[in-house]
């Protein structure tokens, strides 16, 4: 074999790898991604529009916690009325209920696994989105994340 054929065979390994890496990298666009069908520049969060708002009615919410989620994962309630949680502990784990929110670290509670224990707090008079967790380490990143929309 001789030098010039060697390098026609290695240009023509180099345009078929750069073929490859291009249809890797163009067909994500190609095939369409999941929000690519909505209008440039309206991009709602993820959980307000895939996740049911269950509203608290009577003042009353249950709050289940299980390994990996909780249920509800989005709940509205009035600015500044009284609102009682009772959180639950749905599996064989304990769990603890928390906000990110500074002002609302008094709501806080551990259940022990299959209890419950309930907290009544006054809903902050700010309207917004307050996220709840579990407190456990590992168990927010496996989904244990909610949302309280006060409004
Ligand atoms: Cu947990």
């Amino acid at each position: 074999m001789n030098k010039k054929s060697l390098s026609i065979i290695i240009a023509m390994i180099l345009v078929v790898v750069v073929g490859i890496v291009l249809l890797v990298l163009l067909k994500p666009q190609n095939a369409g991604q999941p929000f690519s069908s909505r209008p440039s520049g309206q991009t709602p969060p993820l959980q307000a529009t895939s996740i049911p708002t269950v509203k608290v009615q009577g003042g009353n919410l249950d709050v289940k916690l299980q390994l990996g989620t909780l249920n509800p994962k989005r709940f509205s309630v009035k600015a500044g009325s009284q609102l009682t949680l009772t959180v639950i502990s749905a599996d064989v784990y304990t769990h603890v209920f928390k906000f990110v929110e500074p002002r609302l670290q008094n709501v806080f509670t551990s259940v022990d696994a299959g209890g419950r224990q309930t907290i009544t707090f006054t809903v902050p008079s700010q309207k917004g989105e307050y996220v709840f967790y579990c407190d456990v380490p590992g168990h927010r990143g496996r989904g244990e994340e909610g949302v309280m929309v006060v409004e």
